[in-house]
C-alpha cells in the first residue's frame, strides 16, 4: 500500500538518521524532502502545507532537541502528525437505537458500491448482526443481479424488486421487510453515475428522506486521488455524509486520497477495501496506516521499548566507561540482559536506521539463541574474572567452561569477542548508533 511515498519517505529517515545530532538545517531539508514526497503522492496541498509546519514547529521543540535520538524523534513526531491528517482514533458505525439500523451506500458507477455493500453486510454479520441487503440500484439490472448473487454465496439476505420499481419504492418495502425478518442492519446499494449530477443528487436526497438512515456512506475509489476528495466535498454538502468508505486501497493508489478526505472533508473514513473479495474489507484504523505508510511501525515499538528500557542517568554512566575503557565483562552482562528485556536482537538491530551494518560488526556471541550460553558463561566467572578478564587462564577458562555447561574454547571465543568489542569501543565505531544504544553496541 503506496510502496512508492513509503520507500521516499524512508529514504529521508535513514538519512536523517545517519546523522548524530540534527541542526535546523538538517530538519529543514529532511522536511524539505518529506514534502515533496507527499506532494508527489497526490495529497492536496494544503493538508501538506499545514502538515508539515505543525511537524517542523514540534521537530525544532525542545522535545527533539533535547533527545538523545532526534532522528527518531522526528519519525515519531511524523507519524502522530500523520496520525492525526487521517483522523485520530477508529470510526465505527453508530448503530440506531430503534434497530434495524440503516446504512445507505452513495457514490459514483465503478467506485465498488455493490461489492461494498457485501463486505459491509458481510463484515456485520461476522461481528453477531443480522443484514439485510437491499438492491436500491435501478438503474443498473446487472447490478441488482450481482449483488444477489454475493448475498446467495454468505447466506445474507437481499431485498429486490424488479427494475422498473423506483428506488424510493423498493426501500420502503425493504424496511417493511427489514422488520418482518427482525434484522439489525439494512445496508442500501443505490445507483451511481458516471459523473455528479443534479438529477442523481436529488434522487439520493429523496431515497435519504424515506430511509432516515443512521449512516450514509460514500464510497470512493481510492486511485482518483483529489477527485475522490472533490466528491466527499461535493456529497457531503448535498446528503451529509457520516463516513467514508475507500475502496482499492490495494491498487496503485499513491495514497493522496486517503491523506487529503479526511482533513479536506471534514468527515471520518469508516473502512477501507483492499480487494476484490468480499473478505478483503477492513475496519479503518488511522494509526496502523500511518505506521504502514511509514513502514516504521518496528521502529516505533522500538523507541518506546529504548524509552523504557534505558534511563538516561544508565546511558551516562556507560558513556562514561566506555570513554575510560573500563568497561568490563560485568557491563557486558549487564547490556546483555537489558538487550534481552527489549525482546530478539536481530529484529531490535534491523529496526534501527543505521544499525544495521554495525550488526554485522556484531561478534557471533550476541545473536540471540546464543546471548544464553553467553550470559551463562558471565555468570560462572568470579567477580574478580569479570572485571579483569586478562586474569582467566587455562584453568580458570576449564573452570568456567564446566560451570557454564560449554567447551573452553567457547570462553576462549567470548574472551576475544570481548576484547575486539573493547577495541571498537576505542575506535569510537558506536558514534554512529544511537546516542542512548551506543553502550549496548559497543
Ligand atoms: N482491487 C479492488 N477492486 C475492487 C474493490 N472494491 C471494488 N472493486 C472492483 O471494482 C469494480 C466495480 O465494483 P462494483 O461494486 O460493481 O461498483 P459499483 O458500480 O459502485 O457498484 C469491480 O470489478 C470490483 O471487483 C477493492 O477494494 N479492491
Ligand atoms: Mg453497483
Amino acid at each position: 500500500m503506496f510502496e512508492v511515498l513509503s520507500d521516499k519517505l524512508n529514504a529521508v529517515f535513514r538519512k536523517l538518521s545517519g546523522k548524530g545530532k540534527l541542526s535546523e538545517k538538517d530538519i529543514d531539508e529532511g522536511l524539505r524532502q518529506v514534502r515533496l514526497a507527499l506532494l508527489e503522492a497526490d495529497v492536496n496541498f494544503k493538508v501538506v502545507k499545514d502538515f508539515i509546519a505543525r511537524v517542523r514547529e514540534r521537530s525544532l521543540g525542545a522535545e527533539v532537541l533535547r533527545s538523545l535520538t532526534p532522528a527518531q524523534q522526528i519519525i515519531k513526531i511524523v507519524n502522530e502528525e500523520m496520525v492525526k491528517t487521517l483522523g485520530e482514533g477508529e470510526s465505527r458505525l453508530e448503530p440506531s437505537s430503534h434497530p434495524p439500523s440503516i446504512a445507505m451506500l452513495v457514490g459514483l458507477q465503478g467506485c465498488g458500491k455493490t461489492t461494498t455493500a457485501a463486505k459491509l453486510a458481510l463484515h456485520l454479520k461476522h461481528s453477531g448482526q443480522r443484514p439485510l441487503l437491499v438492491a436500491a440500484d435501478n438503474r443498473r439490472p446487472a447490478g441488482i443481479e450481482q449483488l444477489v448473487t454475493l448475498g446467495e454465496q454468505f447466506d445474507i439476505p437481499v431485498y429486490r424488486e424488479k427494475v422498473t420499481s423506483p428506488s424510493k419504492d423498493v426501500c420502503a418495502h425493504a424496511l417493511k421487510q427489514a422488520k418482518e425478518l427482525a434484522v439489525t442492519w439494512v445496508i442500501v446499494d443505490t445507483a451511481g453515475r458516471m459523473h455528479i449530477d443534479e438529477p442523481m443528487m436529488a434522487e439520493l436526497a429523496r431515497l435519504k428522506e424515506e430511509l432516515k438512515p443512521g449512516e450514509v456512506l460514500l464510497v470512493v475509489d481510492a486511485m482518483t486521488g483529489q477527485d475522490a476528495v472533490r466528491m466527499a466535498e461535493e456529497f457531503n454538502s448535498r446528503l451529509g455524509l457520516t463516513g467514508l468508505i475507500l475502496t482499492k486501497m490495494d491498487g496503485d493508489a499513491r495514497g493522496g486520497a486517503a491523506l487529503s478526505i479526511r482533513r479536506v472533508s471534514g468527515v471520518p473514513i469508516k473502512f477501507i477495501g483492499v480487494g476484490e473479495k468480499v473478505d478483503a474489507f477492513e475496519p479503518f484504523y488511522p494509526d496502523r496506516l500511518a505506521s504502514r505508510i511509514l513502514g516504521m511501525g518496528d521502529v516505533l515499538t522500538f523507541i518506546e521499548k529504548a524509552e523504557k528500557t534505558f534511563d538516561q542517568q544508565q546511558v551516562k554512566e556507560l558513556e562514561k566507561k566506555v570513554r575510560t575503557a573500563s568497561f568490563n565483562l560485568e557491563d557486558f552482562l549487564s547490556q546483555l540482559r537489558e538487550i534481552q528485556k527489549m525482546g530478539p536482537v536481530a529484529q531490535l538491530v534491523e529496526m534501527l536506521p543505521g544499525a544495521s551494518q554495525m550488526a554485522r560488526r556484531l561478534p557471533e556471541g550476541m545473536e540471540e539463541k546464543q546471548l544464553k550460553k553467553v550470559e551463562a558463561m558471565i555468570l560462572s566467572m568470579t567477580a574478580e574474572e569479570r572485571r579483569n578478564p586478562s586474569i582467566i587462564d587455562g584453568s580458570r577458562r576449564r573452570r568456567i567452561a564446566q560451570g557454564s555447561g560449554v567447551k573452553p574454547q567457547d570462553i576462549n571465543q567470548l574472551l576475544n569477542q570481548f576484547r575486539q568489542m573493547q577495541k571498537l569501543m576505542k575506535m569510537g565505531v558506536g558514534g554512529k548508533l544511537p546516542k542512548n544504544l551506543r553502550g549496548m553496541f559497543g
